[in-house]
């Protein structure tokens, strides 16, 4: 396994850079076997000594220094070369590689998808286009120029374009210039037979830029989503942060085979299709809503990320916790905050509290790793926001945003550090963030605990708060954290006892004291306000209580999850919480989107984490059984409202993805998915399957596919027939599949997967099936058999052989392992260990895998 002589990296062995590349001038000549890529650099001593320059699967055709040919100084190796010999303090390297595109099938670096070229260089891909100090603390300033044939005939790189024209025969070429310095990471190019949609924005102080979505001939009436999503960002960005756009045109490709969602290269943001193309037929509201987020991600990395990069990749949560706290904060402005807050946090659980718990756990900024594209985890992306949200709460909105702006100043142009972000808060508010810092070194999820007591007679309430911060890979020891507990107290008419506030816990125990005129029903870490899991033991009154009172939306939302778990875990009768429930969601002062989270309940795997951290054995089969019970229990009970809201939440106007339509759909659909298991419900479910936007199809297709109801396979085959033509909605038909808790899901997948017509070597389709299986249908995954193990360990091995990115990215799906019994643990084991076994096992898998089992 190449994995036992793979270098660990450590932060602590960070050096800086020998030499510094200042300007880099590439040229293209592309073709899709021997692409020749000439590169002229720049370079100045940084620390000096010896030139070593990274470089991967690179036919080296020449090398100069100062037009001196080198080619007998350099040693070339797996990963790179060195130059020995002595250097001047500043020369011009010149490199001729011959690179092969079209056999990329790691997606990483120069390669083709549907015959147009693209390029991802995040984390270390820029090392497969040409040699080069490809680490993020050496900022240079580009200028490309790229000859291809015409049949190709967009062109596009970083920057602006300085020149263009034709060349002999078939041939032409553009050339262009990105005056702003930046890592190889974030350098772009694309060649292709593209067309763009087309429009501007005028900068706050008057800048015009080009917007340019390109897309494939056919989909430019699918951008205009993006389009708006786009122009909104950038004036949000400049309104709450204050920052502006500063090249002359803005560039965004969409790209069928991508490893991740979208890319933010300078000026020419790469997006995987999906976060790009969309139209009422073939995308969710869900969709389109992630679009908008991810364009704004990307968008406002152009300061957080771009014009302000990292120092090493260990920093890279300064960057990404930064840019998503920041996509969160305009998704919240532009919708719901009290919707989004609680769909971040679900999220966060999901997937990031699941990753602290297991074999994965890592700190916000990890200390080392084998394969940094490993680290693109939620733990460095969700975490990482989590702590900018605590930061600012504990700090207030005003100090924030001075703080950050000190930051911009004083560090644009630099590739820096977390030091360097929290330096720029100490100074700007003079407090000491030492102790905060912690949240970026230490992992796992702090446990808190709340009790408390009401002496009457002194009309006196303490509440004491207790933090435990468990043991994770690596860290046995932790030290208390700061944590800040938003409450609120309140009175038996849902009043609050005080204007609600915040304490801020920094020991490990600390009691707080309130005068109150009654004994309060607290409410705890309002608004989710540290990522933390809050353990207070509560009656099924109090629950119910909140769940139809608190005025923080999201621990209202929070009190209903709370009742949920108690009828799932402890088998308590549902009924008095169903009955709030009903309450709740009926009321219609309260935002439809809301009121639908309301009816979403926990899902297995929510379910088998909380059964799992209470020190239970997680046996998903009974899970789903109680999971079953409790929905058709709500079906029953609230079927008639539900029926209700069906029939009142039905969205006549043309289809808008706006929040307002959004939300009436989305509480229609979770009407559906509970009224698919009463008398006629399939019948709506049927209806709804067969026409509309797609945001009311699929939920109903959904509803009818996994209850099994009568006709759904018909239902399901007229909808693959209807959309076969179209990849993207393909996928949510996998997804359907993948995810079906019905018996025969395996079956059907392993059809669908062995099928000679499958893509599975895109990423998309890859996701859509083999990984929605194991990571989004625990009942079936965990098939005491195996089989599911089995199945899904084929097929990531299968994905190795030519994408090791996104078969790691996949096998996380067996992180949890060590939660089930003793049988399915051993066949996790075997599956684990027979993929170690495997030949040729690359570092991304064999890196995630070791740790995995190593639990
Ligand atoms: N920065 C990229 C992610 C790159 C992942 C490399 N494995 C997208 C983003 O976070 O915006
Ligand atoms: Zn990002």
């Amino acid at each position: 396994m190449r994995t036992d002589t793979a270098r660990t990296v450590k932060l602590a062995e960070y050096t800086p850079p020998a030499w510094i590349a200042e300007t880099v001038r590439l040229e293209f000549d592309l073709a899709p076997t021997a692409t020749r890529v000439l590169a002229r650099i720049r370079f100045r001593k940084g620390t000096g000594g010896k030139l070593r320059l990274d470089g991967e699967a690179l036919a080296l055709k020449s090398a100069f220094v100062d037009g001196e040919d080198v080619r007998k100084r350099l040693e070339i190796d797996g990963e790179g070369l060195t130059l020995s010999g002595p250097l001047p303090d500043e020369f011009t390297w010149e490199a001729e590689v011959e690179i092969a595109p079209e056999g990329n099938t790691a997606l990483e670096g120069l390669y083709l998808s549907n015959g147009m070229y693209c390029t991802q260089c995040e984390a270390e891909g820029f090392r497969k286009i040409t040699y080069f100090p490809d680490r993020p603390d050496v900022m240079a300033t580009y200028e490309v120029r790229i000859e291809a044939p015409k049949s190709l005939p967009v062109l596009l790189s970083n920057g602006e374009k300085i020149d263009e024209g034709a060349l002999e025969g078939d041939r032409h070429f553009a050339e262009w210039r990105d005056p702003w310095p930046k890592p190889s990471y974030l350098f772009a190019l694309v060649a292709g037979d593209l067309v763009s949609h087309d429009d501007q924005f005028v900068t706050e102080s008057g800048r015009e830029v080009e917007l340019k979505i390109f897309v494939r001939p056919g989909d430019e009436d699918r951008c205009a989503y993006a389009m708006d999503a786009l122009k909104r960002s950038m004036r949000w960005d400049e309104r709450v942060y204050g920052r502006e756009y500063d090249l002359s045109i803005f560039m965004i490709v969409a790209v069928d085979d991508f490893n991740m969602g979208a890319m933010e290269n300078k000026g020419l943001n790469i997006f995987n299709s999906k976060y790009v193309l969309a139209s009422p037929e073939t995308a969710t509201d869900r969709d389109y809503a992630l679009i908008e987020g991810i364009i704004a991600h990307e968008y406002f990395h152009n300061w957080t990320g771009n014009r302000i990069t990292c120092r090493d990749w260990f920093q890279l949560c300064l960057k990404e916790g930064l840019t998503v706290y920041r996509d969160q904060q305009f998704s919240a402005d532009a919708r719901s905050h009290a919707v989004q807050r609680i769909e971040d946090v679900a999220q966060l659980r999901a997937r990031q509290f699941r990753e602290d718990a297991g074999p994965l756990a890592h700190p916000v900024r990890p200390e080392e790793y084998i394969e940094i594209n490993n680290f693109y985890t939620a733990t460095v992306y969700e975490k990482g926001a989590e702590v900018i949200g605590m930061l600012r709460r504990l700090i207030g909105h005003d100090e924030y945003r001075k703080g950050v702006e000190l930051y911009f100043n004083r560090h644009d142009g630099q590739a820096c550090t977390i030091e360097d972000w929290l330096g720029a808060f100490q100074d700007s508010t003079g407090r000491d963030l030492s102790q905060f810092a912690l949240w970026y070194s230490q992992a796992g999820t702090p446990k808190l605990t709340a009790t408390s007591a009401w002496d009457a007679e002194a009309g006196e309430y303490s509440l004491t708060l207790r933090q435990d911060i468990p043991a994770t890979p690596g860290q046995d020891v932790k030290m208390p954290m700061v944590i800040p507990v938003a409450y609120g107290l309140l009175g038996s008419e849902g009043q609050e006892l005080v204007p609600p506030g915040l304490l801020v816990l920094d020991k490990t125990e600390e009691t707080f004291t309130f005068r109150l005129p009654e004994e309060p029903v607290p409410s705890l870490l309002r608004e989710f306000s540290a990522p933390v899991i809050l353990e207070r033991e509560t009656s099924e009154a109090e629950r119910v209580f909140l769940l139809a009172n608190d005025t923080d939306a999201f621990n209202k939302w929070e009190a209903g999850r709370a009742c949920a778990r108690a009828a799932l875990m402890e088998g308590a009768d549902p009924a008095a919480y169903l009955d709030a429930l009903a309450a709740a969601v009926t009321d219609d002062r309260q935002d439809p989107a809301f009121r639908a989270l309301l009816l979403g309940f926990p899902s297995d795997e929510e379910m088998a984490a909380a059964t799992h951290a209470a020190g239970k054995p997680v046996d998903p089969d009974a899970i789903h059984a109680a999971g079953e019970a409790l929905r058709e229990a709500a079906a029953e009970r609230l079927e008639a409202p539900l029926r209700d809201l069906y029939a009142a939440m039905e969205v006549t106007e043309a289809y808008s993805p706006d929040a307002e339509q959004a939300g009436r759909r989305a509480l229609r659909a979770a009407a559906l998915r509970l009224l698919v298991r009463r008398p006629g419900g399939a019948d709506l479910a049927r209806a709804a399957a067969a026409s509309g936007p797609l945001s009311e199809q699929l939920p109903a297709l959904t509803a009818l596919a996994h209850s099994g109801a009568e006709g759904a396979d018909a239902a399901m085959e007229a909808f693959r027939a209807a959309w076969a033509h179209d990849p993207l909605v393909t996928d949510k038909w996998l997804m359907i599949h993948a995810m079906s808790p019905q018996p025969d899901a395996l079956d059907k997948v392993k059809a669908i997967a062995g099928s000679d017509d499958f893509p599975w070597r895109n990423p998309n389709r890859f996701r859509s099936l083999i990984g929605a299986f194991a990571a989004g249908n625990p009942v079936r995954f965990h098939d005491a058999s195996g089989a599911g193990y089995r199945f899904f360990a084929d097929w990531v091995l299968k994905m190795d052989g030519v994408n090791p990115q996104t078969a790691a990215r996949t096998a996380g799906a067996f992180e949890t392992w060590r939660r089930y019994d003793v049988k399915r643990q051993g066949l996790v084991a075997a599956e684990l260990d027979r993929i170690l076994a495997a030949p040729r096992l690359s570092k991304d898998l064999g890196e995630i895998v070791g740790r995995i089992r190593k639990a």
